[in-house]
This record gives C-alpha cells, structure tokens and sequence, in this order.
C-alpha cells in the first residue's frame, strides 16, 4: 500500500451545549480531519486534541504543523507492508501522539476498506456486538443543572454517569448526586486539579461508592498516583498520564490504579492502544474508552476500538446528538434504549462522510504532496 495524497482539513463545529472540565470550558470545537487516498481508495481519521494546550501538550494549531511538516511528509509515497507500519515511521517524533494517531487511525480505516472488511475486525475486534456507553457530564453552573442533566441522561438509557470535579466543586457535588441517585453507576474525572496535598479530601470521595475516581493528580505523573491509592478505597482511574504501553506497564507494577481509561490519540492510534490495551488485560485490569468530544469520525473509531475484549466498563462514546446539532457522518451516531451503541457491519469505520455538510464547515485545507 502506498498513500497518495494526504489531505487535512480543519473544521469549525459549535458544541450543542459548551462543556467545562477543571483546565477549560469548550464552546467550538476546531477538528482537524485526516485523509489518506491510495489507489482511488480513502480512508479517514480524525486528529483529537483540543483548542488549547491544557489536556496534554497538544491543541489544533500544534497538530497541524506537525502533521504537515513531520508527519505526512514521512508516511508519504511510501511502501507500506501495513497499517501497522504507520506508527513506528513517526516514532521518533517525541509526544504529539494525537496528531500522530489522526493520521495512523485513518491508514487502518483506508485498509479495512480496501480489504471490504470493518474496522473492528481489521484491529482485531468484535468481542461484543454493542457496546456500553456512559456520559461524561461537564462541570455546569449550578448543582441544579448538574442533576437535571443526569436526570436527563439516564432517562435516554445511560448506564453509567461521569462527572467533572474540581477544587470547589468535588465532594459536595458528589454527595447531592449520590443523595439523588443512590444507586446509578458514578464516577469522577478531575483532569489533574489535584496533588497529594489533597490526599484527605479526597478520601471523603470513599463515602460515595464511586466506581472510579479519575486523574485526580499530575497529567505526567504515575508514582503519586500509586501513593494515593494505597491511601483509597476507590479504584483509582488513570487517563492523561498512560501515553504507552510502557506507562501501563509500571502504573500496573506500582499498583497506581485500578482501572485505565484509553483515548486513541492520547497512545497516538490503534497500534499502541492495542498494546495497552493487551498489557491491562493481563495484568486483570479493565479499561474503557475514552473520549475528546470527537466529531462523527473520532466516534466511529472509538466504537471499533470499544469492541476489543478488555472494553468491560462502559465508556465515554456516546451519541452524536449530544454533542453536534449535525454530525459529519451518516447516519449519526445513535444509542439503544439500553444505553449500548450497535456495532456497524459496512467496511472501514462504517459510516459515510457527509462531505457537502463537510465543505461548508470547512477553515483549512492542505494537501501533502
Ligand atoms: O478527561 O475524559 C476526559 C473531554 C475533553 C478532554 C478530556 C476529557 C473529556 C471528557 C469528554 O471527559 C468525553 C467525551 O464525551 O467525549
Ligand atoms: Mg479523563
């Protein structure tokens, strides 16, 4: 296989509800799209950092300056064996996995197409045939919004809630949550806001019988974490600090969590989610997959990669409406009355761009050649 044209684009979607985690509150997203082309076939993936630099080290204007100038112009015209070459051509590029995995994510779509197959059988797939979705539920204005939203989403089948916490809005958020849903699957995201310093107030998280309690310390730090969770009864979640395989690894060695959250682009595409994937499920701990607020493109990958059989707990995929007045594939994203999203049978990820939607929201567009 040898990519012919490599075509990113960047588009301007407004959020149907703006969403608020501890680092930044997100009105519009700006998504750069990647698309590959070989012998008249294309293969599609979607690039998922965020507006500003304050998940990881990432945001839209980073991403397309290092897959225009380092990593397209790499994987370029090349022989390539494999999809799974992508990744070890852009491995000495030191972090920007996201804009990395936007590329290597879409080589997997364009060679399950060409082989006729879907996606999840092409990485390796298909242990279930839907697959269990929860919401994460950002930081809102008020505790009252925060429990109507979740009134609402349970209502729409959910069946699992994840809210944002911070300093200022943690324990007692949690408590009226638990006071009015006593018995729902919860848990918690901190996205960092914490250290260690913080260790007794977040022990009062215990009292809640969260499932989880996720990143509540350092982006980049394993070993406080361990340390934390040797003082917990919760089983700690690890989401931005496991970039590698390697750094599931020693998070399983230093039993620095319980559970581990996988994002494609945060492990920089399909090959090293695998691999993390595979070293959590040996090791006996589940994983779930994560989520950036993705456009149709990032969802249908994440619902290919939720088929692998370490995928137990259910993940932050959800529908499209809740994010995207219109989304940019064909048919939307859409849940069961179960709370589950069925698997799509046609090849590649397994929908259809909506490529007219696409041109009028499209900011950007550059082809590598
Ligand atoms: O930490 O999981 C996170 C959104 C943006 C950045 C980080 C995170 C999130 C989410 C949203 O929790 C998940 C989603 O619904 O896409
Ligand atoms: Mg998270």
């Amino acid at each position: 296989m040898r990519l012919e044209h490599i075509t990113l684009r960047q588009i301007r979607m407004p959020l149907v509800h703006f969403f608020e985690t501890s680092f930044s509150r997100t009105y519009e997203r700006r998504i750069i799209l990647v698309e590959v082309e070989s012998q008249g076939a294309t293969g599609w993936g979607e690039v998922t950092v965020g507006e500003n630099p304050f998940y990881n080290e990432e945001w839209t204007e980073s991403a397309w300056l290092i897959l225009r100038d380092f990593v397209a112009p790499r994987v370029k015209g090349r022989d390539l064996a494999g999809a799974a070459d992508v990744a070890p051509l852009t491995a000495h590029i030191r972090g920007h996995r996201m804009a990395r995995g936007g590329l290597e994510t879409a080589v997997w779509d364009l060679e399950a197409r060409m082989a006729g197959i879907p996606l999840w059988r092409h990485i390796g797939g298909g242990a279930r045939r839907e697959i269990p979705c929860g919401v994460s539920i950002g930081i809102q204005d008020s505790v009252e919004q925060l429990l109507e939203k979740i009134e609402h989403e349970l209502a729409d089948g959910y069946q699992r809630i994840k809210i944002k916490i911070k300093p200022g809005w943690d324990v007692d958020v949690v408590r009226r949550v638990r006071e009015r849903f006593p018995t729902i699957k919860l848990m918690a995201d901190a996205n960092s806001a914490y250290t260690l310093a913080d260790a007794a107030h977040l022990r009062k998280l215990d009292d809640f019988y969260l499932m989880m309690i996720e990143q509540p310390l350092g982006h980049d730090d394993i070993i406080d974490h361990a340390e934390l969770q040797a003082q917990l009864q919760t089983p700690l979640c690890l989401d931005e600090c496991i970039r590698t395989a390697r750094h599931a690894a020693q998070a399983v060695k230093m039993r620095a969590c319980g559970i581990i959250n996988i994002k494609l682009g945060r492990v920089g595409g399909f090959a090293e989610a695998r691999r993390v994937h595979d070293v959590a499920q040996a090791a006996g701990i589940p994983v779930w997959c994560g989520g950036m607020l993705e456009a149709g493109v990032g969802r249908a990958h994440n619902i290919a990669l939720a088929t692998l059989p370490n995928f137990v707990l259910p993940g932050d995929v959800s529908a499209s409406k809740r994010y995207w007045k219109r989304d940019i594939i064909q048919p939307a994203v859409e849940t069961t009355a179960q709370g589950t999203i069925a698997i799509p049978d046609g090849p590649g990820f397994g929908y259809t761009l909506d490529r007219e939607y696409l041109r009028g929201i499209t900011i950007r567009e550059e082809t590598v050649s």
